[in-house]
């Protein structure tokens, strides 16, 4: 069970009864309405439970501590985790008993500064491809993702090159579209990246959680390979770059006459071989009435992809109900404080070379016009 989905309702009842006086206790209700199991960090919940009598003595634990002796607990964590809270009413007659589990999260509220866009480049490693130590392929490029989108561009080279980067806050999972992320892509050229989200589910600022897939129109394509592994090899010079997958093919990023250099990333650490691991969406390359090669797009869930909602936006939008965990199952989070996109195709494309992602930004829905 997923600790983020964990429908933790309050489970009541009455234990045992005597023939004494005393009204048996009974509880009428929990006091914790639907959907309260998660409880943000800095607030605090009052847990009144409802009883038949008053007669009774009260005893609050939280974990196995008893914390209370009143009728009412304010519940005011200091931390983030699990808390199982039990309550019971005793008296002469017998005992009402409540637990509640509850989710203690933190999140990062915008406050008036926040940025609606990436704020925090955190790594970039592209994979080789034809842009790659030029300009928009460079460590000193990636930079120009943060803040608002500008015309410049950075490029993820082949399958499997990502950026990973921040939000100054938590963008809630609200209903519907929660984020959208900026490209190049136009009618006949979609490249498409799939992107990853994570929930600083630790509250540490820090994107050490885990990282969940958002899964788009092609998840289910009987065309598309989860965990497919592909490994590039340095040509340390100006040559084809050669790869190998976990399908048992091979192949090369081609070189090609407008970018004459090493296409393998020199400014990487790993310099004789890199592996990716990753989804692998389908090839849509076909050509057009005219002979030209074109990359056709996928319905939706993609980044640099010719979408629907691409053309008005300049981008592809992202609902957060999309995240799957690594087994395919869909979770369900709050929100999410980084993103990861990588080139999720491994395509040549004849004269127009290796397709790749490129990016521009991203942007928190909800803090757009
Ligand atoms: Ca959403
Ligand atoms: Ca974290
Ligand atoms: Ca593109």
């Amino acid at each position: 069970m997923n600790k983020i989905i964990a429908i933790c309702v309050a489970l009541c009842f009455f234990v045992s009864c005597s023939d004494d006086d005393a009204i048996l206790p009974e509880l009428k209700s929990s006091g914790l309405e639907e959907n309260q199991n998660q409880l943000q960090l800095g607030k605090s919940l009052a847990l009144t439970p409802s009883l038949n009598t008053k007669d009774v003595d009260y005893q609050w634990k939280i974990n196995n501590e008893v914390v209370s002796n009143e009728a009412t607990l304010l519940f005011n964590p200091d931390k983030i985790g699990n808390y199982t809270i039990h309550f019971s009413a005793t008296n002469s007659s017998g005992t009402a008993e409540c637990t509640y589990d509850i989710e203690v999260i933190k999140l990062r509220d915008k406050v008036e500064n926040s940025s609606a866009y990436l704020t925090t480049l955190l790594e970039y490693k592209p994979a080789p491809g034809q842009y790659i130590n030029e300009e928009i392929g460079l460590p000193e490029n990636a930079e120009q993702i943060v803040g608002e989108p500008s015309s410049n561009l950075l490029t993820l080279g082949g399958f499997g090159g990502y950026v990973i980067a921040g939000f100054d806050h938590t963008i809630m999972n609200t209903e519907g579209k929660d984020f959208q992320v900026y490209a190049n892509s136009f009618d006949g050229s979609s490249e498409a990246g799939i992107v990853m989200v994570m929930f600083d589910l630790n509250g540490n600022d820090k994107a050490d959680d885990e990282w969940y897939e958002l899964k788009g129109s092609a998840h289910d394509d009987p065309q598309t390979i989860r965990n497919y592994t592909i490994t590039y090899t340095n040509p340390k010079g100006t040559a084809d770059v050669p790869w190998t997958d976990n399908q048992g093919n091979s192949g090369v990023v081609k070189q090609n006459s407008y970018h004459v250099h090493n296409y393998y990333p020199e400014f990487i650490a790993e310099q004789d071989q890199i592996t990716f691991t990753g989804t692998l969406l389908p090839n849509k390359k076909g050509t057009n009435d005219k002979g030209w090669i074109v990359i056709d797009e996928f319905d939706y869930g993609y980044v640099d992809n010719y979408s629907e909602e691409y053309p008005s936006n300049k981008a592809n939008q992202f609902d957060i109900n999309w995240a799957i965990d690594k087994d395919g199952k869909s979770v369900t989070l709050p929100g999410i404080d980084f993103v990861k996109i990588y080139t999720a195709v491994n395509i040549d494309a004849g004269i127009l070379g290796e397709v790749s992602t490129e990016i521009k930004g991203a942007a928190d829905l909800s803090m757009l016009n």
